[in-house]
């Protein structure tokens, strides 16, 4: 017979997990603060009580809002010899102090890195970090959602590898957000843009990550910059001042030329892009 599975929580993410693991043919039980949610979800067992839930299957997932949220479900519920495994999204000292909160249990956190239609789907993974002996009891369990990726022991590097993905999709998406509304606003059609300039334009742009990652791994192995930083800063002020011309607020590109104008100021006008990341941290 497969694992019993538990998922607290039933919005949208929640649902999607719950649904993979039915699917799968698991026999999951849910729960969720507001009852009656999710009808579709045929054949699930639905507890009255989180206490009862978790008391119903030895893997209990859980994918709650935030990490206050996780706390009050779980509070003066005996978890004892469950394996929980938190999928709500949280920082890394979230994670590391809610495996302090969970005694008697072993504690896995996660980063669900896909939105709620991908789960169960193939460009889906999830990334896991705690206890490493329940993370390979329950692998196979867990690759029902999406592909589990296990980072390590310490249970806060699921949300830190986590938090610098999603950082990266929001400055993605920033830069993105902000060419739309500029094309927009000179009243070019911004479905043809995309298509035809934008998602060629960054995908190329994204080829030039490997090569930023490796020169901050090995700064000796550092080659000339193709595009100086000096250049770029001083050409920066024309993306902001075409930004308030086009009636369009900049302030999605100001942290950028603020970082360009500290680097230029520092000294590193003839390094390239990478010489940002060092003066972040
Ligand atoms: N959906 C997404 O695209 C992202 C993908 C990556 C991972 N995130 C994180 O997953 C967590 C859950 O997200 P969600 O999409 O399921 O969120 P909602 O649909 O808004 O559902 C929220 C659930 O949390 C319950 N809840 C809220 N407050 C409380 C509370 N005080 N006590 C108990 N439960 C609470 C809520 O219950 P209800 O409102 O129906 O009663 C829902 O079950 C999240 O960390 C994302 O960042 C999703």
């Amino acid at each position: 017979m497969k694992t019993p599975v538990t998922v607290l929580g039933l919005g949208a993410m929640g649902t999607a997990l719950a649904q993979a693991f039915l699917a799968a043919g698991h026999p999951t039980t849910v729960w969720n603060r507001t009852p009656g949610r999710s009808p579709e979800l045929e054949g699930a067992i639905r507890a009255t009580t989180a206490a009862e839930a978790v008391a119903a299957s030895p893997l209990v997932v859980v994918c709650l809002l935030i990490d206050t949220t996780v706390r009050e479900t779980l509070e003066g519920i005996d978890v004892t010899g469950r394996v929980i495994v938190n999928l709500t999204n949280g920082t890394p000292d979230q994670a590391r102090s809610l495996e302090a909160a969970v005694p008697g249990a072993a504690y896995l956190d996660g980063g669900i890195m896909a939105v709620p239609a991908m789960i169960g789907g193939p460009h889906a993974f999830i990334l896991y970090s705690g206890d490493t002996a329940a993370y390979e009891r329950h692998q196979a369990d867990l690759a029902v959602l999406a592909r589990p990726l296990y980072v390590g022991a310490d249970a806060g590097l699921a949300a830190l590898y986590d938090i610098a993905l999603l950082s990266a999709m929001y400055g993605m998406f920033g830069g993105a957000q902000h060419a739309l509304a500029l094309v927009h606003s000179a009243k070019i059609p911004a479905v043809e843009f995309t298509e035809q300039l934008l998602v060629p334009w960054v995908t190329a742009m994204l080829g030039s990550l490997p090569q930023m990652a490796a020169d901050l791994d090995q700064p000796s192995e550092r080659g000339a910059a193709g595009s100086n930083l000096a250049m770029q800063a001083a050409a920066y002020h024309n993306l902001l001042d075409t930004a308030v011309a086009q009636g369009v607020d900049p302030m999605l590109l100001v942290p950028m030329g603020a970082l360009l104008q500290k680097a230029v100021a520092s000294g590193h006008g003839d390094e390239d892009l990478a010489a940002l990341i060092r003066l972040l941290g």
